[in-house]
This record gives structure tokens, C-alpha cells and sequence, in this order.
């Protein structure tokens, strides 16, 4: 009897040190989202129940080496039990009650997570190997009185703190995976069209700067498919919406750049003559270009539309069909491509 109460005691201690120092460890990246509390803390009572089975388990197995190891002088095996159903009932009877109270409270937590804000903000989320692009829908007065809606483009993921967002998320080729470990949540995004779009909940807690990686294997540069994440103020997020929303003001050469730079063109053509994923676009316009096929072409002005708005009908020799976004044709107006060739043009060596 008294083993049982020094070894109950053993486990009681053993489980509150072990639970304390895991659920205090600096382990886990900042929590910056109202989901994350949720998750946190379910992930809390998996580090208690843990603690708990680690102790229950060593202290046994090392009271029974110490206390009851064979002395000398003495011989024989130990005890054998067989059959005894008490403790067979026990052992199953616990278990089975601790799995369903986990699946209880981890679909309270899952319905919690997902909980939708009617008024929640909603982002186009568009994954490309090895890039992310974001949308915004944005309502512009026109001179009319009337409004008309626009799209917002940006290669960086900007949040109004405290407001939840839908992301509405697409792939244009294999299944990426959205993840901000601050935020906790993460969602695959499957190919399939518009027709197939995955949602995924956060409200930002936190104004910051993080960072989106992909969190499913999806080829080559795989690891290099980040995009910067800021939460900002409210005010600031308006400003910043309506700064990008309505028409470019600048010459065509530098909405091109602005539009290459928010629909994430230059994360794959560099401007420098270096070649990245893509050829570079430094001295591209009037020069002579060598396809897969062996031909050599002029990039002139017809050869740069055609690039951009039907990518795989004429490979660069040296890079892949198929891996610039092929969506190019819907997601840009006639007017943004033309200025980003403005741009191209603009950049001889
Ligand atoms: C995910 C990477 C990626 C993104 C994003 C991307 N491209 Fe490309 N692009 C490529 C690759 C790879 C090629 C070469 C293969 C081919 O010709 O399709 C290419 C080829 C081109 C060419 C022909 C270049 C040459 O040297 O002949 C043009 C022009 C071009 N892209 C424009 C754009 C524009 C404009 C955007 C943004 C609206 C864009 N690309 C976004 C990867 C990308
Ligand atoms: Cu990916």
C-alpha cells in the first residue's frame, strides 16, 4: 500500500513539474490571431496529458527498478498475473474516455477556429509555384455617384487588425499549402479552377510583420514560396487600400512596373539580367530569343503580349512550360498588360 501512495505522489509531482515547463517553453511563435488562442490551447491540454502518461510510465518503470530489483540473497522469478479483468477494464474503460472527450473538445475547438464573421473581410488568395497573389475587391465611386468594383493586387498580404478575413484561395497549378505559424491555422489550396475554392479564417491580434510559406511539397523552388504578411492598423489598411484602388496616374512605363511588382512578375523575372525562375526582362524588348524548339524569334511587341497572356505557346529554351501562371489573360485588363510591356520595353541594357 504504501508503495502505491509514494508512487502516486511521484506521479502527481512528476506531471506538474513536466506539464509546467512544457506549457511555459518558449516553443511556440508568437500568438497573433484569435484563432490561435484556441489553438494553443488545445495544444496545452495535449502537453498536460502528456506530461501526465511520461510520468505515469517512467515512474513506475524506475520505482520497480530501484525498490524491487533483486537483492542479494535472493531468487526466483516475479510474480505472473493472468487474467485479471478489474485492471483490463480499467485500462480500457480510461483510455476510451480520454479519446472522446478529445474528439468533443477538439470539434468544439474546430467549430470555434472556423466560427464566421458575417462582415468579415475577404481576400483572393492565388498560389503559383513558387508564387503567392493577393486580391482585393474594392468598391471606387465613379463620377456618376454610382460605384463600380475593382481589383486590388498586391505580392504581399496586408491585414486590418482586430477584423476577421476569408481567404478565398486558388491554385493555378499543384496543391499549395497557406500557413502562418503566428496565426496558427493552415489550409491546403487545391488546383481545380475557380469552381474549387478553400477558405480559410484568421483575425489578426497582433500589427507585425510575418511571413506565408508554403507548407506543401510543390516542386523545385518549394522553399523560396514566401510572401511578407502585415497587419496593420484599420486606418492604415483604408489608406492603404485606396492608394492602390482606382486607376494608375503614372506614365504607362510605371503603372508596368507597379502592376509587374503587385501581380508578382518580378519574383520570377528579374530586372537585373540575371535569370530566377524566369528569363530576366533586363534588354528582352528587339532581341532575339531562343525557344525550346530550337527557333530563334524576335521579342518584339507581339511576342511579349503572347507571353503574357498564353505563356506556353512559345517556351524560352532553358525554363519549363508551365510554370509561369497561366492565368495572366483573366486577372489582368488589356490596359495593365500594355503597360507592363511598356515597362519591359523601357529596360534595355
Ligand atoms: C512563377 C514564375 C513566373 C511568374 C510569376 C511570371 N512569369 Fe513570366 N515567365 C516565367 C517563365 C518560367 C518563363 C519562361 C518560359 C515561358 O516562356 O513560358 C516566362 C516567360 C515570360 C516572358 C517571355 C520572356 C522571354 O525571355 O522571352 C514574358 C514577357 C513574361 N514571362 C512576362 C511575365 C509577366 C508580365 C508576368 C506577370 C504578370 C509574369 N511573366 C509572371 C515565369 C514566371
Ligand atoms: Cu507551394
Amino acid at each position: 500500500m504504501v508503495h502505491f501512495v509514494i508512487v502516486g505522489v511521484l506521479v502527481i509531482a512528476s506531471t506538474l513539474g513536466l506539464g509546467l515547463l512544457l506549457t511555459n517553453a518558449p516553443i511556440l511563435p508568437l500568438m497573433a490571431s484569435e484563432q490561435a488562442v484556441t489553438v494553443d490551447w488545445l495544444f496545452n491540454i495535449h502537453w498536460w496529458l502528456i506530461a501526465f502518461f511520461f510520468s505515469l510510465i517512467t515512474v513506475f518503470i524506475l520505482y520497480s527498478v530501484f525498490v524491487f530489483r533483486r537483492k542479494p540473497g535472493e531468487r526466483g522469478d516475479g510474480k505472473f498475473v493472468a487474467d485479471n479483468h478489474r485492471l483490463e477494464a480499467v485500462w480500457t474503460i480510461i483510455p476510451i474516455g480520454i479519446v472522446l472527450s478529445l474528439a468533443v473538445i477538439g470539434a468544439s475547438t474546430l467549430a470555434d477556429v472556423e466560427r464566421r464573421d458575417p462582415s468579415a473581410l475577404s481576400v483572393d488568395v492565388y498560389a503559383s509555384q513558387w508564387v503567392w497573389r493577393f486580391e482585393y475587391t474594392v468598391e471606387v465611386p465613379t463620377e456618376a455617384g454610382e460605384s463600380v468594383l475593382t481589383a486590388v493586387a498586391s505580392d504581399r498580404l496586408i491585414l486590418p487588425l482586430g477584423q476577421q478575413v476569408v481567404l478565398r484561395m486558388r491554385s493555378t497549378d499543384v496543391i499549395h499549402s497557406f500557413w502562418v505559424p503566428e496565426f496558427r491555422v493552415k489550409q491546403d489550396i487545391l488546383p481545380g479552377g475557380s469552381e474549387f475554392v478553400r477558405e480559410l479564417r484568421i483575425t489578426p491580434t497582433e500589427a507585425g510583420t510575418y511571413q506565408v510559406m508554403c507548407a506543401e511539397l510543390c516542386g523545385q523552388l518549394h522553399y523560396a514560396m514566401v510572401a511578407e504578411v502585415q497587419v496593420v492598423s484599420a486606418a492604415e489598411f483604408d489608406a492603404w487600400l485606396a492608394e492602390n484602388a482606382g486607376d494608375c496616374n503614372l506614365t504607362d512605363e510605371q503603372c508596368g512596373q507597379r502592376w509587374a511588382a503587385t501581380y508578382g512578375c518580378t519574383a520570377c523575372h528579374s530586372l537585373t539580367g540575371q535569370s530566377g525562375v524566369g528569363p530576366t526582362w533586363l534588354g528582352l524588348y528587339n532581341h532575339e530569343v531562343t525557344l525550346t524548339d530550337g527557333s530563334v524569334v524576335i521579342a518584339d511587341l507581339d511576342y511579349l503580349h503572347r507571353s503574357i497572356v498564353d505563356p506556353n505557346a512559345q517556351v524560352v529554351a532553358g525554363f519549363q512550360p508551365g510554370v509561369m501562371p497561366q492565368d495572366f489573360a483573366e486577372r489582368l485588363t488589356e490596359e495593365q498588360i500594355q503597360q507592363i510591356i511598356a515597362f519591359i520595353v523601357s529596360l534595355q541594357q
